[in-house]
């Protein structure tokens, strides 16, 4: 699909940052060294290996842990001013100090990290002990957590972000149980039936809330000031669209569906309370805040993340036998779907199986963002495409991603339209820097705009949505190469 409209980063407004991310199960590795005590992932990979493709774990992952050199080569052969990953890993103890190297290393290269402090790794030792984010005990551990990193690392990160996608967390984690810990709700397969199951999406939610605003408000009182940073969370949420325009019942679905994707973490955030459509349909299953958690809650971010793929057309419907609180499933009496009344697909299909092609829905969701909840500062955290499920995945073919690089292109020009029309965007990060562990499809997806080669050493080759993005970013070819090794010392 050819590209609409050729842009640049010179498009952008000055200060605008354009990086990539990773998360750390997902590439690191090295997971049980340097006193490292195993997370709820490693837990799970270890003890329900059929649960992930072809049973591959992150034990190893890409090994970023130990090559995190050629990763920062190739952010800087992208000419990326910023990354974004994770802080050092919850639960360990010793590598504080090793981690130290990896910053030192991207800062020296002018790329400013991003860190997330928890991207679904709750140290296990936390789920055996009291149920981690199911008891309110998890508020206290993840803010020390989140101190030690503040304290440790703060002079040199300035934008911390807290959790990541806490709706796919509470959703995967608790209630279809296709992530670790692998609790689910009745009739799913899941690794850890649990009983009474249908609220615990909402309580592991509410607990999550409360431990982003006490880590965000230590930050604001203790470290903001003269660290001088900000902070904020990384939602994710896909575009809705109604399923039919003209009937207005489906407009009211698609605004269910907004609640109960976005607005279930960032209405409480903006406003110290859970949508109204999800109090009156959720009821009982849903907890209720004090007046002064309501008060912790409201305005404690300083800036939104939010990680856009794709959409859905939202489709109202009278009756729903599946009301429960699955992924996609708590569905507010709004069904959704790619295919519209008019039978046309909500965007081309990329390739990746739940994951069509439509910029709109990203300058829509912005535009809600604006209108309905304040209009904070925004990084777009997350933004790509994986490589074709089914396709030959071999190096030669791999790297010639023009599905990627059009799907960025077109999606970085609706970040830009998004701006000229009152968005706060202040950041682009693609996901990912690199191939990695997608969690339950394995090492069988690829999003990387790095090519990882599994079966040569982990050798990192920069695809063509790479070197596109040099061009992007004003990186000279020559430098490019050299960055990314393919010459040394400027010599072929
Ligand atoms: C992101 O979530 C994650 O933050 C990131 O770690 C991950 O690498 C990235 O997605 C790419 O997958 O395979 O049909 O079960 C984005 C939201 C929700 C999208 C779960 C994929 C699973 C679809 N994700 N969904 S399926």
């Amino acid at each position: 699909k050819p590209s609409k409209q050729d842009i640049t980063k010179k498009s952008f407004p000055p200060g605008f940052v354009f990086g990539a991310g990773t998360s750390s199960y997902q590439i690191e590795g090295a997971w049980n060294e340097d006193g490292k005590g195993p997370s709820i992932w490693d837990h799970y990979c270890h003890t329900y290996p059929d649960k992930i493709k072809f049973r591959h774990n992150g034990d190893v992952a890409v090994n970023s842990y130990h090559m995190y050199e050629e990763d920062v080569k190739m952010l800087k052969a992208m000419g990326m001013g910023a990354y974004r990953g994770n802080a050092p890993r919850w639960g360990k103890s010793s590598g504080y100090q090793l981690l130290q190297q990896p910053y030192q290393q991207l800062l020296e290269n002018g790329i400013k990290p991003y860190v997330t402090l928890f991207h679904w790794e709750t140290p296990q030792a936390l789920e055996d002990e009291y149920r981690s984010f199911l008891s309110p005990r998890i508020v206290n551990d993840f803010k020390d957590f989140a101190e030690v990193c503040f304290k440790n690392f703060g002079d040199r990160v300035k934008h911390w972000i807290t959790f990541n996608e806490p709706y796919v967390f509470c959703c995967n984690a608790y209630g279809i149980g296709k992530h670790a810990p692998g609790r689910c709700s009745p009739g799913n397969p899941c690794a850890v039936p649990t009983g009474d199951s249908l609220a615990e999406p909402y309580q592991a939610g509410h607990n999550l809330l409360l431990a982003h605003a006490e880590a965000a408000r230590l930050y604001k009182k203790k470290y903001q000031e003269h660290q001088e940073g900000q902070i904020g969370i990384a939602l994710v949420s896909m575009g809705y669209e109604p399923f039919d325009k003209t009937n207005h019942v489906h407009s009211q679905a698609r605004d269910r569906s907004i609640d109960h994707n976005l607005g279930w973490f960032l209405e409480p955030l903006y406003r110290g309370d859970y949508p109204f459509s999800m109090r009156s349909l959720i009821r009982d299953r849903l907890p209720n805040f004090t007046p002064e958690e309501k008060a912790k809650l409201q305005g404690s971010y300083d800036m939104l993340g939010l990680n856009y793929y794709t959409s859905r057309f939202s489709r109202h419907v009278d009756y729903s036998p599946l009301y429960s609180p699955t992924q996609y499933k708590d569905d507010a009496y709004a069904e959704v779907g790619i295919i519209g009344a008019d039978g046309q697909h909500i965007g081309e299909d990329t390739g990746t199986g739940w994951l069509c092609y439509y910029p709109e829905g990203l300058k829509n969701l912005l535009m809600v963002i604006r209108d309905r909840y304040g209009n904070p500062p925004i990084y777009i955290t997350e933004n790509g495409v994986g490589d074709q499920d089914e396709g030959d995945l071999s190096m030669d073919n791999a790297v010639n991603d023009d599905v990627r690089l059009n799907y960025l292109n077109d999606h970085i020009a609706v970040v830009k339209e998004s701006i000229d029309m009152g968005s706060k965007v202040r950041g682009h990060f693609t996901w990912s820097l690199l191939d990695n562990f997608e969690w339950q499809n394995g090492f069988t997806h690829r999003f990387g705009l790095i090519y990882v080669d599994y079966n040569d050493n982990l050798k990192r080759h920069m695809k063509n949505s790479a070197k596109w993005f040099s061009k992007f970013n004003g990186v000279d070819k020559k430098d490019t190469q050299v960055a990314a090794g393919e010459l040394s010392n400027g010599v072929p």
